[in-house]
């Protein structure tokens, strides 16, 4: 069965998102099948962003994730990699479509890093990878 990696990010933690999130993923079909608390680290979220070393919002992105506590949770069912990021919806939450995670629940606030809510896995091998990272590849 596919799984993707969702994080809920400091930012949806701080605004009492974690069940709002949790039910949405829930509502549309996928298990929860496995779901943690946890202050990343540097190193952790280096891994994690890897991809998007020496871009202009990389080290706020870092400094952000590291901010305050998030939920990291495995997500399954068929196709929802796709899935999980179509109810993420656009990275900018400005554009992203109402009914959305980030559409109907965040905006711009003006920072160096996009605050959006939500990571979800954008690929069998990120999912696979970044599942390691944050549940030890269990
Ligand atoms: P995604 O989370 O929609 O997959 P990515 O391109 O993987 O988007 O970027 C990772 C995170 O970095 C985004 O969720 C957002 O928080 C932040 N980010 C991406 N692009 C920008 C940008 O152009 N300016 C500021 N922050 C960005
Ligand atoms: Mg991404």
């Amino acid at each position: 069965m596919e799984r993707t990696l969702v994080l809920i990010k400091p930012d949806g933690v701080r605004r009492n998102l974690v069940g709002e999130i949790v039910a949405r993923i829930e509502r549309k079909g996928y298990l929860i099948a496995n779901i943690r608390m946890l202050e990343a680290d540097r190193a952790l979220l280096e891994k994690h962003y890897a991809e998007h070393v020496g871009k202009p919002f990389y080290e706020p992105l870092v400094e952000f994730m590291l901010s305050g506590p998030i939920v990291a949770l495995i997500a399954e069912g068929n196709r929802v990699i796709e899935g999980f990021r179509s109810l993420a919806g656009a990275t900018d939450p400005t554009v992203a479509a109402p009914g959305t995670i980030r559409g109907d629940l965040a905006r711009d606030q003006g920072t160096k890093v996009v605050q959006n809510i939500v990571h979800g896995s954008d690929s069998i091998e990120s999912a696979e990878r970044e599942i390691a990272l944050f549940f030890g590849g269990k």
